[in-house]
């Protein structure tokens, strides 16, 4: 399997679960900037939504969309608990938390990194942000993770949105349950390893 990512992006959930789940993969840099890959291919070419992650599949399909990315990796590897079985009553919690994380937190942070954005359009992303981030706390509360004791692909995704928190200056202080959440996940040998492949720590 082949990721294409981008250091810190949303391409980081798949690349987390893909460290997690223990399985062989090759990573691909795209610069989003000149949608173009570290190897100077046009990555319109290679994923027409132009966005990461995508990820090759070793029957040479194209998978894209972080959530359905994050299942894939996780059914390959069902004994890691990455995901719920399906058909269980948790396996639709879990897609409850990834259409959240993906519609209500990723794609309230999108705007965030315009540099076009007003003061006004930006306080209303933080607002709206705010909400969630009050949300999360409560659920957060007396659990390590999303689903209690048991790291997931929803871990994975929501960590990594919430890890954009760092680049957009945006203090986490008022939700203690959440900057404990990210130590925590943050202190993972796995996210670590994807991390420091990514650049993004030493
Ligand atoms: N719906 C997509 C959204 C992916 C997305 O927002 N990707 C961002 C990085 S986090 C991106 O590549 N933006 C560049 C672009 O859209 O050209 C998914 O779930 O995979």
């Amino acid at each position: 399997m082949k990721l294409y990512f981008t250091p810190g992006a949303c391409s980081m959930a798949p690349h987390i679960a893909l460290r997690e789940a223990g399985l062989a993969y090759e990573l691909q840099k795209v610069d989003l900037s000149k949608h173009q890959t570290d190897t100077g291919e046009d990555y319109y070419k290679i994923n027409p939504k132009g966005y990461v992650p995508a990820l090759r599949l070793d029957n040479g399909e194209l998978l894209t969309e972080v959530a359905a990315i994050l299942q894939y990796v996780a059914d390959q590897k069902p004994a890691s608990g990455l995901s719920p079985t399906a058909g269980t009553m948790e396996h639709y919690r879990l897609i409850e938390w990834l259409n959240f994380i993906a519609s209500e937190i990723h794609k309230q942070f999108g705007p965030m990194f315009n540099p076009k954005i007003t003061p006004e359009w930006r306080q209303n992303q933080l607002n709206a942000l705010s909400r969630r981030f009050d949300y999360l706390s409560e659920r957060l509360a007396g659990n390590q993770y999303l689903f209690s004791g048991k790291f997931t692909i929803a871990d994975a995704y929501l960590f990594t949105v919430l890890n954009w928190t760092g680049f957009l200056d945006i203090d986490l202080g008022k939700w203690p349950k959440l900057k404990d959440y990210m130590a925590r996940i943050a202190a993972r040998p796995a996210v670590k390893e994807a991390m420091r492949e990514e650049g993004l720590v030493k």
